[in-house]
């Protein structure tokens, strides 16, 4: 059954599915969506994600579109190789309860420390012209790029950011401390996998700070660092660091 990924090597999103699909040990035919030639608003990557986002894969023919989704799906199709979801259906929705919220929550907040500290220097050497053509060429996302500005964020935007990361992180250091070792318990499942990339980036962005003083995240962030999916899925180019090395170095001083 070929399964084509259409992704980016260091977007978040991208590694999440990446990780779930090294769990399951499944072969997968790689499709790079480059951002800087704009393919992902590409008139022929929006027929199979018509967000004009990463990540996508097409099954069989049939495209599968938001990342949450696409994990959910591999776990449907292959249930067994091994289990990422728990069978207890109130376990099932305390699990997709979490991706609701990391969906919402700290994926998003994430984006902006991303964009502010690391791709903001490609926004800022386009002319304003060229930022609000960028910008109005992805209704979608208008928003998102109408609140960077072409200089970067509003520090109470920041700010807000910082916090909502910062709520994560409690939250999942009350559940990991009472019922851990992984959010759900004992089972290691698509909710661990769905928040661990935006940890990675996090810690990429010289804010591991932000759970420096919660323990149990920062044992359970080790532990999933050292599956061998975590390996497989940021292979050699797949960093942030790797990616924008200037930029990243830096953020560390
Ligand atoms: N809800 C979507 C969000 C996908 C998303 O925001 N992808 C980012 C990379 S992590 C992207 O494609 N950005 C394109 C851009 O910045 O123009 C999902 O989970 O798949």
């Amino acid at each position: 059954m070929a399964l084509e990924l259409y992704h980016a090597a260091h977007s978040t999103c991208s590694q999440k599915v990446r990780i779930c699909l090294a769990e399951k040990g499944l072969e997968w035919v790689s499709r790079p969506v480059d951002f800087s030639a704009r393919e992902n608003l590409s008139a022929e990557y929006m027929r199979i994600n018509p967000n004009g986002v990463v990540p996508a894969f097409v099954h069989d023919g049939t495209p599968i579109i938001e990342s949450t989704v696409m994990c959910e799906y591999l776990e449907e199709v292959w249930p067994n190789e091994p289990r990422l979801s728990p069978e207890d259906p109130k376990k099932r929705a305390a699990m997709r309860a979490w991706l609701r919220f990391i969906d919402e929550v700290p994926s998003m907040a994430v984006r902006v420390p991303s964009f502010q500290n690391v791709f903001l220097d490609r926004f800022k050497a386009m002319s304003k012209e060229q930022y609000v053509e960028f910008r109005d060429s992805n209704s979608l996302r208008r928003d998102f790029f109408m609140r960077m500005n072409h200089t970067g964020f509003s520090d109470d935007e920041y700010e807000n950011s910082m916090l909502q990361l910062r709520a994560t992180v409690d939250r999942m250091e009350e559940t990991l401390t009472r019922e851990g070792p992984w959010l759900i318990g004992q089972q290691f499942t698509i909710a661990d996998i769905c928040v661990a990339p935006l940890f990675e980036r996090m810690q990429e962005l010289a804010l591991s700070g932000i759970w420096e003083d919660a323990p149990a995240v920062t044992d359970w962030f080790s532990r999933i660092r050292a599956r061998p999916s975590f390996e497989t899925a940021f292979y050699p180019g797949s960093r942030l660091s790797e990616v924008y090395p200037e930029i990243v170095v830096g953020l560390e001083n």
